[in-house]
């Protein structure tokens, strides 16, 4: 089927059911994106009141993306608790729903767990005491390094209770990665758990906390949860959660925090350097998780909302957590894959639960699409109403089968663009007012306003039809404040390319219509099965290995992962390139940075195309590994021309 079948096809009413409608149809849309952009302060004032204040804000916004002055901020003057917002306000109207829904890795071992939302404060009021009697206090960071159980909700809002940081580490990475994290924040506990299910396989999650605190501070205590109850170590640091939480009070008084008080910190990778610390903020945050999550995925009260994202993800954190239970849904938290016990456990879960609204990633939407769409039959997903996407653009066939398969036709898809720094969603559909194109995020959310820009010059694109890098014109609630304690790192990274706009780092089309379809990053930083990774951090773990000389890493098109790893590795003199070594460096990128990290093409390179200045030029390292050597440009400035012919000779994707 070619994308104009798929645009005709998608062409239908969004949303079909007349009983209910949408929060926001599509006259409304324009009414509510015009005041949201021509009077941000009326607009965001009425909004903000979408959650509850401790003491109410007087001033809306006050942002400033003007060169060496980034400086944003939200209902400053107001003060809030987002644990309050996110349990407490529920309680009397529905404290005996389900908050949570926790379904186990192994259906077959362990039943799923309802947490109403009076069951999740009393766990996290114990959680806060817990962590104040370990001596955290407000403003103190806490890292969170947990497998997918209620326990890190419970962590994440304690903290939020406190006052407290969180810093969330995907239980994916490795000890090293850990340790960089707890040392860059300098926390006070780190949170974790003996072992993570995930797949049927169990990764030992106590043990690399152990080797990644050898290179912490000795003070860092460690609060250590029973997930399986297989043996881990013991030492002096190490405090047992699960019994302490047996005998800490049940109330813990929520602190009132200011709106731009941190509220966590999220590492996240760029196209320069280590991981930046992202800060995101408390009001604003709130007010932008909370109103995505009702709008964008049309949430009512009463549905069940399913995120498979992992909480170490920026995902997890606004539509696990935070969105969801701010507005008092009833979310679910995942522990498994989506091909364990078999290719059909997302759709066993969507049916068990009733599942209403359902978000995942154009990855695992191909994985499972490749097993068949018997998986999917078996299931009845007469629940469904919205599907959402999000990580990475999705390609017409997956959203084709995502729509038909899946949704039946009848359930709106939400291709929600939106990245770690800008807090939720920027560009998306919104189901009941948009006329769906599939592989397009299509229109800004309220308050975003997209810019785009002719890459050189940095000049605004004016018009349809047109294509360049994506900019966003004026702040919004959710984005990022600051990096974590390097104020001009965040100047310099997201506003110094394109003077007075915030620079997203991917690359963009509007077409005709006016509608946005991303095209990728732009920069150093590929998108690997939705995770993001800096190819400068695979290099810097590559040169760490006593063997290799140097290295340069670039993505290239994979059919499951959206895209794959690609190293060219130049060895140390003297040294022979094997397929011992070759899994020997796979291994070491694995311990250096985690398994999501893994070359998937190693290609030995006796020399890197370099300028005369010993610039890389990656633009051709990336046609090679694409298998498309035809077009390689201007090869004339390269230093030694021939080396670009042996990398041809001895490419690894031959597609
Ligand atoms: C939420 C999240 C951000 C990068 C972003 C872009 C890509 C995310 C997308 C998408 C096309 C979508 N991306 N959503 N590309 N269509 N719907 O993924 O955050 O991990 O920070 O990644 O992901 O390239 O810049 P994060």
């Amino acid at each position: 089927m070619t994308t104009e079948d798929l645009l005709n096809k998608a062409s239908q009413p969004a949303t079909q059911d007349t009983s209910r409608p949408p929060h926001v149809n599509a006259q409304d849309y324009a009414r509510m994106y015009a005041e949201s952009v021509n009077d941000p302060d009326a607009f965001w004032a009425r909004e903000g009141k979408r959650i509850d204040w401790i003491k109410p804000f007087q001033t809306v916004k006050n942002t400033s993306f003007a060169p060496g002055n980034v400086d944003i901020r939200w209902f400053e003057d107001g003060t809030l608790n987002v644990s309050a917002n996110c349990i407490d306000r529920h309680l009397e109207t529905r404290g005996d729903q389900t908050a949570i829904i926790w379904e186990p890795d192994d259906p077959n071992k362990e039943a799923a767990l309802h947490i109403t939302y009076k069951d999740l404060h009393t766990s996290v009021c114990k959680m806060a005491n817990v962590l104040t009697d370990l001596g955290v206090s407000k403003g103190d960071r806490v890292v969170i390094y947990l497998p997918m159980i209620p326990e890190a909700a419970y962590a994440m809002l304690a903290c939020a209770r406190i006052g407290a940081i969180h810093s969330i580490v995907f239980a994916g990475f490795s000890p090293d990665a850990l340790g960089a994290r707890i040392n860059g924040c300098d926390a006070k506990v780190v949170i974790t758990a003996d072992y993570a299910p995930r797949g049927g396989r169990e990764t030992p999650l106590k043990s690399n906390t152990d080797t990644a605190l050898l290179h912490c501070k000795d003070s860092v205590k460690c609060l250590v949860v029973k997930r399986t109850g297989s043996q881990t170590t013991w030492t002096d640091r190490d405090h047992d959660c699960n019994a302490l939480m047996a005998s800490a009070s049940d109330d813990f008084a929520p602190a009132a925090m200011g709106a731009e008080d941190p509220l966590f910190i999220l590492y996240t990778s760029g196209s320069t350097g280590q991981p930046k610390g992202v800060v995101h903020s408390s009001g604003g945050y709130l007010v932008y998780a909370a109103m995505t999550h009702e709008i964008v995925f049309d949430y009512h009260q009463g549905d069940v909302f399913w995120c498979t994202a992992d909480v170490g993800w920026v995902t997890g954190h606004s539509y696990i957590v935070y969105g969801p239970l701010a507005n008092g849904a009833t979310t679910i938290m995942f522990e498994g894959v989506p091909t364990f016990p078999d290719a059909g456990r997302f759709w066993e879960v969507c049916a068990k639960h009733k599942v209403n609204q359902f978000y995942t990633a154009p990855t695992a939407i191909r994985a499972l699409m490749g097993a068949g769409p018997e998986w999917v039959e078996k299931h009845d997903l007469s629940d469904l109403r919205v599907l959402g996407s999000v990580g990475e653009p999705i390609n017409p066939e997956a959203w084709n089968w995502y729509n038909e398969v899946v949704g039946k036709g009848n359930c709106p898809i939400v291709d929600t663009f939106w990245q770690t720094e800008t807090g939720g969603h920027m560009l998306t559909p919104l189901p009941g007012a948009t006329q769906l194109k599939p592989g397009a995020a299509q229109q800004p959310f309220f308050g975003v306003q997209p810019v785009v820009l002719e890459p050189t010059s940095g000049e605004v694109i004016e018009g349809n039809g047109v294509e360049g890098v994506l900019c966003i014109k004026d702040s919004w609630p959710g984005q990022m404040r600051t990096v974590w304690q390097d104020h001009e790192r965040f100047e310099k990274t997201y506003f110094g390319d394109y003077k007075g706009y915030y620079f997203s780092g991917d690359g963009c089309r509007r077409d005709e219509d006016g509608d946005y379809w991303i095209t990728g990053r732009v920069d150093d930083v590929i998108n690997v099965s939705g995770h993001r990774m800096g190819t400068a951090e695979v290099e810097s773990a590559l040169v760490a290995h006593a063997k290799v000389a140097e290295s340069a890493v670039v993505g290239y098109p994979h059919d499951v992962k959206g895209q794959g790893i690609y190293a060219y590795v130049t060895l140390m003199n003297g040294e022979e390139p094997s397929d011992e070594l070759r899994k020997e460096l796979e291994v070491w990128v694995r311990t250096e940075i985690g398994p999501i990290a893994k070359p998937d093409l190693i290609q030995w390179a006796p020399g890197l195309p370099k300028t005369r200045s010993g610039k890389i030029m990656r633009r051709i390292l990336r046609k090679i590994a694409e298998d498309d050597f035809s077009a390689l440009g201007d090869t004339s400035t390269l230093a030694d021309p021939s080396v670009v012919d042996d990398l041809i000779n001895n490419r690894m994707n031959r597609s």
